[in-house]
């Protein structure tokens, strides 16, 4: 299963955050805290090699705490001003949070601003990250109204959005972006499972079983609990697929086990954090 998802709108949304880049002071960067690494997305990096940055491990309310800690310090052992983050959390806490980290980062440019007597204060910021990761979300936090579109499925924001926020700030929301080729293959698997490419070009059995893989292996007890399976849980994933589709009672004619239902109800509840607090790039 060689996963690829680079729609035209990605190719289009790259050039336009080259030109748009110049002209922002700083760029925040979202991450999956439940898959800080293989949802860094590498032509960002090298856009943003120049620039003044927050890293936000974003939905680190669906990960592990053992984790956020091992990644947080990851990231800032090279150097990012990296924050752990809930885009769903309050909104005072996020907006006093952000404003200080952009404010430590951009010290010395606001210095230099006010000692050349420039009255304007406000400071630009493009968002951007992975599709799905929460940038809108993120925004939407921030400013404590819906002014982003959000859903949960990766491809909604399509077209740059500036949204001004009280206290100065500019917030530049941007559509979700891949990379023309994602060699890992396992990163791209992960990119699915956590739903940041289109689910229609996923075959969802597959999926399922690759995730079975990751979590029979790291948090077995939550998947057995969350599903009612005895210890030790079958060590082919496969039928620990139908293990969970017999337990929920998706039983089709003949007896057979609709392993398809299985998966979706699977990813689903991954997807949602009913399984537990799960993080699949383990440090
Ligand atoms: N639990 C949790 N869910 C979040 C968080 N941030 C965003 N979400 C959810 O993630 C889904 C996607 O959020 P969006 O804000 O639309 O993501 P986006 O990055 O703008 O996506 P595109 O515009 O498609 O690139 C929504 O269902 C949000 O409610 C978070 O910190 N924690
Ligand atoms: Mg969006």
């Amino acid at each position: 299963m060689a996963i690829n998802w680079y729609p035209g709108h990605m190719a289009k949304t790259k050039r336009m955050m080259l030109q748009t880049l110049p002209t922002v002071d700083a760029a925040i960067e979202l991450v999956d805290a439940r898959i800080p690494l293989s949802s860094k997305n590498p032509d960002i990096t090298r856009m943003l090699a120049d620039k003044p940055r927050l890293i936000l491990l974003n939905k680190s309310d669906l990960s592990s705490p053992q984790q956020n800690d091992k990644w947080l310090e990851y990231y800032r052992r090279q150097g990012y001003r990296a924050l752990l983050f809930n885009s769903r959390g309050k909104r005072a806490q996020a907006l006093a949070c952000i404003q200080q980290n952009v404010r430590e980062e951009l010290k010395d440019k606001l210095e230099r601003r006010k000692a050349r007597g420039i009255q304007d204060s406000t400071v630009r910021l493009m968002v951007l990250g992975i599709p799905n990761v929460g940038k809108s979300t993120f925004i939407n936090c921030l400013c404590g109204s819906a002014r982003a579109r959000a859903e949960d499925r990766p491809g909604v924001t399509l077209s740059q959005q500036c949204i001004r926020l009280d206290g100065g700030l500019d917030l530049l929301d941007t559509p979700g972006m891949l990379w023309p080729k994602i060699e890992d293959e396992q990163a791209a698997q992960k990119l699915a499972m956590t739903g940041a490419i289109n689910d229609l070009i996923l075959d969802t059995e597959e999926l399922a079983v690759k995730l079975l893989d990751i979590l029979k292996a790291d948090y077995p007890a939550q998947l057995a609990a969350r599903y009612k399976l005895a210890e030790p849980l079958p060590t082919d994933s496969y039928e620990l697929l139908r293990a969970i589709g017999r337990r929920r009672g998706f039983i089709m004619s003949g007896a057979e086990v609709d392993t398809e239902r299985a998966a979706t109800i699977l990813i689903d509840e991954f997807r949602g954090g009913k399984i537990g607090r799960i993080t699949l790039d383990v440090l």
